[in-house]
């Protein structure tokens, strides 16, 4: 039986869209963060990071959503890892610039914006990460030339991970008009029945 920690609106939500794509039944069991159940010592015995997502899986235990996601699609649908190593790991390549690169600028402005109250936010943490989504935005973009998917001709974990960031653009209001191909890439992948699930679960 599988089991993932945490909410479909945190880092977990790549990780309930993974499962809604490889079609597994899974159990949610959503933390109360006020209650800190996820510094609680039963949720520190199986991450000791005291963070989410965590996923079980009978007695297998893993936590980092990216890693959750490989270990996934690795166990019961191998094709969102590329139908080669070349494609493999290229999907590794997106799904690791995603969080390293990716993530942090939006996630410090997504911090600011959604969380922390206007009188208190820091206006020089969003600034500098409104400054560096641009550039990366770019790249992102012109792999997007041409291509209805980052790596190969179908849709892989490279997209599901690398859009699971770039979809948080709208939450902290980064317009992305200017980025036409991120656009369309977008608009396909949220036609998928196992995304318009895991929408369902907000
Ligand atoms: N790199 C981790 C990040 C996990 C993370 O930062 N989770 C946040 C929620 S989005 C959390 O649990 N925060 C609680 C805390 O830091 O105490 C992953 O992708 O799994």
């Amino acid at each position: 039986m599988i089991t993932i920690y945490g909410s479909p609106r945190s880092s977990s939500g790549r990780c309930f869209w993974c499962l809604e794509e490889i079609g597994k039944t899974y159990e949610a069991k959503p933390l109360n963060f006020k209650e800190k159940d996820h510094k609680s010592p039963a949720y520190l015995k199986i991450n000791p990071n005291g963070k989410v997502p965590t996923l079980t899986d009978d007695d297998f235990v893993i936590w980092e959503s990216i890693a959750i996601n490989f270990y996934l699609a690795e166990t019961y649908k191998p094709e969102l890892l590329g139908l080669d190593n070349k494609q493999h790991g290229l999907v590794q390549q997106w799904s690791l610039w995603g969080i390293t690169e990716l993530q942090p600028p939006i996630i410090g402005a997504f911090i600011q914006l959604v969380f922390v109250p206007e009188e208190r936010r820091d206006n020089g943490i969003i600034e500098k990460a409104m400054a560096k989504i641009p550039g990366l935005l770019k790249v992102l973009n012109d792999a997007l030339e041409g291509k209805s998917y980052l790596v190969g001709d179908d849709f892989t974990l490279a997209d599901l991970n690398a859009a699971s960031i770039v979809s948080l653009c709208s939450e902290i209001k980064f317009d992305l008009t200017a980025y036409k191909n991120i656009q369309i890439w977008l608009a396909q992948i949220s036609e998928r029945p196992a995304f318009k699930k895991y929408q369902k679960l907000h």
